[in-house]
This record gives structure tokens, C-alpha cells and sequence, in this order.
């Protein structure tokens, strides 16, 4: 931090080149829409379309940002007068903007009774998450509800709930009981079909907490579960973001997060209670957001996890540095041409391969730092959606899944734990535990590390478990990626 540097904040605005200020008249702007999950990725993604949905058509959507646990990020924004700022970085142009959106924000794990009271206020007629695929804490492969003893206590008991699920449950009964109006609770993580499976979590909890039938039938009536499709890549911040943010502002922003130029926000719409004209900021509006869901977890997601696994393996830092690995793009579009594209039925007008290309560029950014290790991060979460469905759509119409069992086979190996120089790989997932265990009581065999995981039934479908070719497929890479390592895996593909 440089001493002496002021601020963020409402005051700090009139100082800002002009095409920095926000879009919006910061606080001026009354609260409609509840956020939870403050990340980067919420900031320079909704956020954005909110402000501008509403600088170019009006409406009470202003966002109240609802941080789960990061108490720091609540303190700066408040200290900010909520304001933070966006940077856009591509290889030959960089724009920093302050946005305008929030309109508050609170620190759920500090009182999550303010929280429940939002949920139930009349205002309040959209809620949308982006926490992270295993804050739902369903089973990812088939996805119910595993809720873990948190949750259970939020749904069994009075106590001021901690979990995502708690939350919303305990809301959505304060809500029903005021009879505060229609909602819709909009998922923007990168579940498959997040709508669906919101909807059946919130089902489900309310059985769980043997929610009176009046609620349950209000629930029913009254909230609805829009999908989306969301993509931006949105790196962590760092020390750097902040320094770059601070150079363009002229002021200090401890919030400021940077993104690639490309975003995309595809929504189904099904809002009782109304909601912002994100058709303005450019988010496309539809009935069904499903092909285009499975367009981006299968092609943008799943190859991004194939480079994060392959780059970790091979000690490349970021996507970016992956992606130049001598023939990685190549297996990549492989991946992409032979078995993305032949598993599933993309939107009306798009071509698989032609979209891939696009990702691979957008993969290439060099002024966009995407570690691999943050992508590689919460694997048993991710991989069904991203390869698995892939596979076993694949295997289903009795191709082969090739490429796709290298994606497998690398996060198997990343999961064993070592890099090819020897260095140790950090397995960040909620089922840490239960996959080391898995893989040392397994023969130390890649045949017995691929059964034992294959055998993961939270993780893996039945069908691709059970399926002989994909298991040799699987093994017969993981063993050159175990004798060999990943650049020459790579260049005798
Ligand atoms: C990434 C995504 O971290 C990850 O797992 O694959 O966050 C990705 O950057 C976004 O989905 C892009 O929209």
C-alpha cells in the first residue's frame, strides 16, 4: 500500500478521470436485489450488468452484497462507501471503472439474522449466488442434498444459521410467513442446470427441516429458480490488481478486481417479482438456458480444467503459460473437436469448435494471470459437469471418449499429489480426505489409483464407473503421465 495514497471512496469520485466514475449515482440507488457471495468473480460479472441495467432503464436494483465469512472484503467496501473497481485487461488495452451496484453489504457469519431479514423483505425480489459449487453441498455427480452437520443444525434447530442452505431456507420461512411477495433465487455458479438443482436443494432442506405444508406450498408458488449460463474469467486478485487499479484511479481500491474483456450472461426468464433489464447490458433473456450451459462447462470449463491439471503437472503457474506447453493447444482441440463437440447438441447457430477456438484465445491472455492452482481447486466439485457428463454422454451414443479420459487421468495424478520436478501438488477439494484415502488403500498401480477413484460415487456416475473402455482409456494415460510426465505424454499423443 502506498502511505499517503487516499482512498476509494464516494469522495474520492470527482477526482476520477470521467471514464472511471461509475454509471450510476453511487447510494443513490434503493436496494432490490440480495447478492450472496461477494467474490471477484460476482464483482465484475453481475454486479456490472446490474449497474448498467439500471443506469440505462432505472429500477430499484441496487445489489446488497452479502459476504459469507471474508470479514475483511466487508470491512474495505464499507470503508469504500461500497464503491470497487473493475479493470479490463487484454494484451493491447487495459480500462478501469469504478461501479456503482452495490448498494450495501454484510457479513453473514456476523449476523446472519440480517441476512433471513432481507431474505423476507418485500424490496428485496431477486437473489442471485455465485458461491462456489460446493457451498450447495449437493452430491455433484447426482446432486442431492449431503448435508453435513452445519447445515443439519440450520435446518433442525434455532440457532442463527451458518451455511449458503441455512441461510436461504430460514429466509425463504420468514418470507412465507410474512407473505413478502415473489421472488426468484438465481444461481450463477457452475452447476449443471443451477436453476434445477437449486430449486431441488431448497426442496429438499425444506423437507429436511419438516417446513410447515403451508410454507412448503408458498415456496412452490411464489419463488422461482431461473438457470443461468455465466461466463467471465475472473482471476483472484493480488497484490499486482490492486497496484494497477491504484495507478489507473489515482486512489487506493483494496476491493479492485480485473477480468478479461469477454463476458456473457444467458438467463432464463423466470422472475414473479420483476427484475433489472439486464437485456440492456447485453445478457441474453430465454426459456431454456441448458444448451447453452453445457456449451460452456463443457468446452470453456472441462478444457479449463484439463490445462490447469495438465499445466500444474508440467509447473506452469497460469493458464496463459499452460497454454503455451508444445502441443497442449493441440490435444486441446482435439479434446474439443472429438469429443466435446460429439457430446451434446449445442444452441441453435453455434459452432462447437468455432467457440472453443475462442476460449483458446481467451485461455492465451497474457495480461490475465489465472493461476492454475485456483482452477485446479475443488476438482470432485467440478469435474462431473465439466468431463464426466462429457464422458458418459459420449459412451451413451457408443463413441469413444479419448481425450476426454487424459482430463481424468490428469486430475488422478494431480490428486496423487506430485508434480513432474518432483515438487508437492496442494489437493484443495471438500473431499480431500476421502480421495487420499481412496488412492492409498488402492494398489499403487495406476490401474488401482483409476479404480479406486472411479469408485468415488459422489463424484463419478455409475454408468462411466462401470464402463471397461473408459477405465483403460483412463489408465492407459495415466500410466505414460506416471512413467513419462506431461510434455512427453503431450508430444506422443
Ligand atoms: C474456472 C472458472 O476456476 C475455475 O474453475 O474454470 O472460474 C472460469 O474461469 C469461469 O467459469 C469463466 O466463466
Amino acid at each position: 500500500m502506498t502511505v499517503g495514497a487516499s482512498r476509494l471512496d464516494l469522495g474520492a469520485l470527482r477526482r476520477l478521470p470521467a471514464d472511471a466514475r461509475p454509471l450510476v449515482e453511487p447510494g443513490t440507488v434503493p436496494a432490490g436485489v440480495l447478492h450472496l457471495g461477494l467474490g471477484a468473480f460476482h464483482r465484475a460479472h453481475q454486479a456490472v450488468y446490474t449497474e448498467q441495467a439500471v443506469a440505462s432503464a432505472g429500477g430499484d436494483w441496487g445489489i446488497v452484497g452479502v459476504a459469507p465469512r471474508n470479514a475483511d472484503l466487508v470491512r474495505v467496501l464499507t470503508a469504500q462507501d461500497n464503491l470497487f473497481s473493475v479493470s479490463t485487461l487484454s494484451a493491447a488495452d487495459r480500462h478501469t471503472r469504478v461501479i456503482g451496484a452495490l448498494a450495501g453489504v454484510r457479513l453473514a457469519a456476523a449476523d446472519p439474522q440480517a441476512v433471513v431479514a432481507l431474505l423476507a423483505d418485500p424490496a428485496i425480489r431477486v437473489v442471485t449466488l455465485t458461491v462456489t459449487e460446493k457451498a450447495y453441498q449437493l452430491d455433484p455427480a447426482g446432486g442431492t442434498l449431503r448435508p453435513d452437520p452445519a447445515l443439519v443444525a440450520d435446518l433442525t434447530s434455532d440457532r442463527p444459521p451458518v451455511t449458503v442452505p441455512g441461510l436461504l431456507v430460514r429466509g425463504l420461512l420468514a418470507r412465507a410467513a410474512a407473505d413478502a411477495g415473489p421472488i426468484a433465487l438465481v444461481s450463477c455458479d457452475n452447476l449443471p442446470a443451477n436453476g434445477r438443482r437449486l430449486r431441488g436443494l431448497v426442496q429438499h432442506a425444506l423437507a429436511y427441516a419438516q417446513a410447515p405444508r403451508q410454507a412448503v406450498d408458498w415456496v412452490g408458488a411464489q419463488v422461482g429458480f431461473p438457470g443461468t449460463m455465466v461466463d467471465r474469467i475472473v482471476p483472484a486478485s493480488t497484490t499486482e490488481t490492486l497496484a494497477a487499479a491504484r495507478r489507473a484511479l489515482g486512489v487506493e481500491d483494496l476491493a479492485a478486481v480485473a477480468a478479461e474483456p469477454y463476458t456473457q450472461w444467458v438467463i432464463e426468464d423466470d422472475f414473479p417479482g420483476g427484475r433489472p433489464a439486464w437485456e440492456r447490458a447485453g445478457a441474453v433473456l430465454c426459456a431454456d438456458a441448458g444448451p447453452w450451459e453445457r456449451l460452456k462447462l463443457r468446452t470453456l470449463n472441462g478444457v479449463h480444467s484439463a490445462a490447469a491439471y495438465l499445466g500444474a503437472l508440467a509447473g506452469c503457474e497460469t493458464i496463459a503459460d499452460a497454454l503455451a506447453l508444445p502441443h497442449l493447444a493441440t490435444v486441446l482441440r482435439r479434446l474439443i473437436a472429438e469429443d466435446v463437440a460429439a457430446s451434446f447438441t449445442p444452441p441453435e447457430g453455434v459452432d462447437v469448435v468455432d467457440y472453443g477456438e475462442q476460449v483458446l484465445a481467451r485461455f492465451g491472455n497474457p495480461a490475465i494471470r489465472h493461476r492454475t492452482l485456483q482452477v485446479a481447486m475443488d476438482g470432485s466439485q467440478k469435474l462431473p459437469q465439466r468431463i464426466l457428463h462429457t464422458i458418459a454422454d459420449l459412451r451413451a451414443g457408443g463413441r469413444s471418449a479419448h481425450w476426454a479420459a487424459l482430463v481424468l487421468a490428469a486430475w488422478i495424478r494431480f490428486a496423487q499429489g506430485t508434480a513432474d520436478d518432483g515438487r508437492t501438488l496442494p489437493l484443495d477439494d471438500p473431499l480431500a480426505d476421502r480421495i487420499r484415502a481412496a488412492l492409498a488403500d488402492a494398489p499403487q498401480t495406476p490401474a488401482g489409483a483409476v479404480d479406486a477413484v472411479l469408485a468415488l460415487d459422489e463424484v463419478v456416475p455409475p454408468e462411466v464407473a462401470a464402463d471397461a473402455q473408459v477405465r483403460a482409456d483412463v489408465t492407459a494415460w495415466l500410466t505414460d503421465l506416471t512413467r513419462h510426465g506431461v510434455r512427453p505424454t503431450l508430444t506422443a499423443a
